[in-house]
């Protein structure tokens, strides 16, 4: 089934129809997306890292959980398939695709769909619209970068601190000094390192095009990226989509700060679920680079409205009265466009 996610886009399918040789499986995957090809031309894939991933999705043997869910990127001009990160955005599909494909029996009304994320060992809640026991995706809740309404899907998060890195500070503090340059390493959910765009040269206000086009910018993220990798626990990561690389700077639309996220190479169009939600907490920490220029709100749970390059993303925090972030949510939506037969060559 082909369905979009949060603000990506991709293949979804039942682990058992996946060759179960990692090898063969990988190799089947990039020949449906047409990768490796900065074009996609020969394959599903729509030439752009968001719209280049992949779902793979089984019935749960563990207690409490519904499914499991494997994200898979599959790089766009480099024959890579990696497990290495996590995605909020295609995380959003999952339920509805489960309950499609009868993995999970729909209530009347709303089905809550526990999932396992097998990419980092945490469990994510999603609440599927399921009226006369079908899931439904018309509806009226907006997210930026999609047009139109859809049907809400709240996902709620928990216990995402370390969850590839095994620490929320995988490098024991909360500010580092990488090539000059003052960075937070975090992992709340996704391996993030978030520094001032001041700090490099920028506004932190240049479009995604702008910054894929500048050079000199990529190459000093890049040379910070390979020495946070090692200094997070991920090692070489210079085949790796993380850590993500997110430039902050003030918000300038009433939010709580604004965004530039590369992933890695390329910037996003707007900012990854788990991506936001490690930035939004990397602002709650005293004396952090994201901290000085965020502005935060004052009640226990925090809605931090996250700029970014084409409007904002809202994740609600709880945080325990010495400020440390309890649980992320976050309100997504999804579509099926597509369900058939795929070929590889
Ligand atoms: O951070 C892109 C996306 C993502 C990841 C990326 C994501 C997340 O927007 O949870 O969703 O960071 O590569 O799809």
């Amino acid at each position: 089934m082909w369905m979009r996610g949060g603000t990506s886009k991709g293949g979804y399918f039942l682990a058992a129809d996946l060759p179960q040789d990692i090898p063969a499986r990988d190799a089947f995957l990039l020949g449906v997306m047409g990768s490796p090809d900065k074009r996609q031309v020969d394959g599903m894939g729509g030439a752009d890292p968001l719209t280049s991933k992949v779902a793979v999705v089984r019935r749960s043997q563990r207690p409490g959980i519904d499914v499991d869910y494997l994200f898979l990127q599959v790089f766009v001009d480099q024959a890579i398939v990696t497990d290495a990160q996590n995605c909020g955005n295609i995380l959003a599909g999952v339920g509805p695709f489960a309950i499609e494909r009868g993995l999970v029996d729909a209530e009347d009304g709303e089905t809550p769909v526990t999932i396992y994320m097998d990419n980092t060992g945490q469990i994510a809640t999603a609440r599927v619209k399921t009226p006369d026991r079908q899931v439904t995706y018309a509806g009226a809740a907006r997210i930026d970068g999609v047009p139109g309404g859809a049907s809400p899907i709240p996902v709620t998060f928990r216990d995402t601190a370390g969850s590839t890195c095994g620490a929320l500070l995988p490098t024991g503090k909360p500010v580092d000094m990488i090539d000059a340059v003052e960075v937070t390493c975090i992992d709340n959910g996704m391996p993030t390192v978030v520094m001032r765009a001041e700090d490099l040269g920028r506004t932190g206000m240049e479009t995604r095009e702008a910054l894929d086009g500048d050079e000199a910018l990529k190459a000093r993220l890049e040379s910070i990226r390979l020495k946070a990798g090692p200094m997070m626990g991920l090692g070489d990561v210079i085949t790796k989509s993380v850590p993500k690389m997110t430039m902050v700077s003030a918000a300038r639309r009433g939010g709580a700060l604004s965004t530039r996220t590369f992933i890695p190479h390329r910037c996003h169009a707007s900012i990854g679920v788990l991506g936001a939600v490690s930035v939004a907490t990397a602002a709650m920490l005293k004396g952090s680079p994201a901290a000085s220029v965020a502005r935060l709100p004052a009640t226990q749970t925090k809605e931090l409205r996250i700029e970014h390059p084409i409007g904002e993303t809202t994740i609600l925090l709880e945080a325990d009265a010495a400020g440390a972030v309890q649980s992320a949510a976050i309100l997504l939506t999804a579509r099926k466009l597509f369900d058939g037969t795929v070929f590889a060559p």
